[in-house]
This record gives structure tokens, C-alpha cells and sequence, in this order.
């Protein structure tokens, strides 16, 4: 092992590339499948693959038939191209994350009645776990959804929602958050469908009114900015990561 501390002083943030074994030596695993029999031509084919992709020394390591023409491959290589990790910026929600209690009284205290949230996972993604993470009752990985905190009235419309019904319930319970779940990325559906749900809101005279959150395991809040909502969230979000947000962005707005 050595000394990590002294290893990771001596690492040059504006040239940083993966390690294997040994600092800076570029080693990465990879893996995917190919639409051809397993066999030495599969191997040799995934082996040029991957040194097309710029790696070197690549080496295939595991391979096996996944069906009839198909097989699955893992190769190690070493990567020769660094990144400038010094220089990186990469847009972050800017609320600090607060605890289910300092949620609940923040709401008390300073916006002084209790908000409303709607959500959905809209058009015809039908994947209801992630957006149920974040609202359901029993709530995810030790945390409590949306609809577990009593300063909030968490309507879940479930999935495959179409914006405009999605819109219908927002003005009928006069919600002050949408989230919006965007799962299925396939022909960037999901980036058609957020875009349309913003325009909607738009044209509605809404979009100011609201607090407009998405999420999915393909969403970045830098893709949410560019879509126009107020924040994105990916993996591993939880339910007082999107209440926070929504809480001091609705004070930050004035919209308490
Ligand atoms: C379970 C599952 C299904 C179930 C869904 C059941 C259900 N009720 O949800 C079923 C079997 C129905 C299904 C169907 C399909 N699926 Co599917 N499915 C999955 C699977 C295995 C797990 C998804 C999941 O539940 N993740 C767990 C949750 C907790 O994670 P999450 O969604 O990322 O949510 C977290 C964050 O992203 C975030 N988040 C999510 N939403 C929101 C919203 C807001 C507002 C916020 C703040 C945060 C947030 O917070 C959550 C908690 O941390 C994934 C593969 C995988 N391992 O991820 C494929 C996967 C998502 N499915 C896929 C596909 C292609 C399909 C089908 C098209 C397959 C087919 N050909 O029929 C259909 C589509 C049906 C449809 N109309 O949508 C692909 C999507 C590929 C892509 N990128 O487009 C995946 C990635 C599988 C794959 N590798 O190909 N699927």
C-alpha cells in the first residue's frame, strides 16, 4: 500500500488519470457486449475496440456467451490521457441539506403554512421507484419521503403522467414544487418531455410561481439549468436533498 497521504501529495491536480495498482500507472477496467459468437474473434475484436477507444495495452480478461451471437466481454487497459481536475466547474444546487426536523420547522418558521408538492413520473416512463423514493410515506434508504413530513401535502401521481394532467392537478391543489421523474433516456425522450412540461408551464403563466425539480439516474442539475427547471438530482438523492432545495429556493423567490 505505502503511504496513500504521501502518494496522494504528490499527485498534479491539472494532470489527473485513473490508477489500478500503482499512482498514476492509467490502468481502467471496461466492459460491454458484443453482437458476435464468443470465441478468439470475439476477443481479438474487443481487444482492437478498445484500442481504438485510446486504450493501451488492452487486455481481455473475461469473456462469455450471453445467447445466441452475443457476448459479454471485461478488458483492462491503460488510459494515457489526463484531465485538468484543478480547473473543473461543474454546476451544484446551492441549499444546504437540512435534517427531517429542520425542514419541518424552516417551514414553520419561515414561510409559516404548509407547502405543497406534486409529482410524477411523466409521458410514458412507467419507472415509479425513483420518484417513490423521494414521496413516498415509508420513504428510502433510511430517510422518510415527501409525504411523511406533516408541513407538507405530497400528492404522488405515479408514472406514465401526461403533462398535461400533470399541470391540471398543479393548478387545481395550487402546488408550490413539481418534481418531475424522467427515467428512460432512450432518443433523449426525456429531454423532449421536461423541455415540453417548462414550455407548458411557460405558456400557462406558471413557470414563476413554481419550484420545477427533475430527476432520474441520467439527470444532472447542469442539464436541468439548461432545460430550464431550478435543479436537477441524480443517483442517490433523497427525499431531505429535494426538500431542502425547495424550501429555501421558495424564500430565496419570495415565494413563501
Ligand atoms: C425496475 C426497472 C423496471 C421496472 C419498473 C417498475 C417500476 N414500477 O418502476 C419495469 C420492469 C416496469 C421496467 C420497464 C422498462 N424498462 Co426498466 N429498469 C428497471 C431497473 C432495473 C431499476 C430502476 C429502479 O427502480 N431504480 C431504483 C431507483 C431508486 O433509482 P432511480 O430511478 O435512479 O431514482 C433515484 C434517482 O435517480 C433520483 N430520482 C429519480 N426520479 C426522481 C425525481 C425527482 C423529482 C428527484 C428529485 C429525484 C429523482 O432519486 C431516486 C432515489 O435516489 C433499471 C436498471 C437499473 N438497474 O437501474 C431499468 C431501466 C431503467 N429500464 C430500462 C428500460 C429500457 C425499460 C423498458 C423500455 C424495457 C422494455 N424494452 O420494455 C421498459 C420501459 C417501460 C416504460 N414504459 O417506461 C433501461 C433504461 C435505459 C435508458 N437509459 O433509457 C434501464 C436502465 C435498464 C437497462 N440497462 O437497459 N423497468
Amino acid at each position: 500500500m505505502g503511504n496513500w497521504r504521501s502518494e496522494i501529495a504528490k499527485v498534479d491536480l491539472t494532470r489527473v488519470r485513473p490508477y489500478g495498482d500503482t499512482m498514476d500507472d492509467g490502468k481502467v477496467q471496461l466492459s460491454f457486449s458484443l453482437p458476435v459468437p464468443d470465441g478468439p474473434e470475439a476477443v481479438e475484436a474487443a481487444r482492437q475496440l478498445a484500442a481504438k477507444m485510446g486504450l493501451a495495452e488492452p487486455v481481455v480478461v473475461h469473456h462469455e456467451d450471453i445467447g445466441e451471437g452475443f457476448t459479454f466481454l471485461i478488458l483492462y487497459g491503460r488510459c494515457t490521457h489526463t484531465v485538468d481536475y484543478a480547473h473543473i466547474q461543474v454546476p451544484k444546487v446551492d441549499a444546504p441539506r437540512m435534517t427531517f426536523d429542520e425542514i419541518n420547522r424552516f417551514i414553520r418558521e419561515r414561510i409559516g403554512r404548509k407547502i405543497t408538492v406534486v409529482g410524477a413520473c411523466t409521458g410514458t416512463d412507467a419507472h415509479t421507484v425513483g420518484i417513490d423514493a423521494i414521496m413516498n410515506m415509508k420513504g428510502y434508504h433510511g430517510e422518510y419521503g415527501l409525504e411523511r413530513y406533516p408541513e407538507i401535502q405530497a400528492y404522488n401521481l405515479g408514472s406514465q403522467v401526461d403533462n398535461e394532467d400533470l399541470l391540471r392537478k398543479v393548478v387545481e391543489v395550487g402546488a408550490d414544487a413539481i418534481l418531475v421523474s424522467q427515467v428512460v433516456t432512450q432518443k433523449d425522450v426525456h429531454i423532449h418531455n421536461l423541455a415540453a412540461l417548462a414550455d407548458l408551464l411557460e405558456a400557462e403563466g406558471l413557470r414563476e410561481r413554481v419550484v420545477l425539480v427533475c430527476g432520474g439516474p441520467r439527470i444532472t442539475h447542469e442539464l436541468a439549468l439548461e432545460l430550464g427547471y431550478d435543479a436537477g438530482f441524480g443517483p442517490g438523492t433523497l427525499a431531505p436533498d429535494v426538500a431542502s432545495f425547495i424550501v429555501q429556493e421558495m424564500v430565496r423567490r419570495g415565494l413563501a
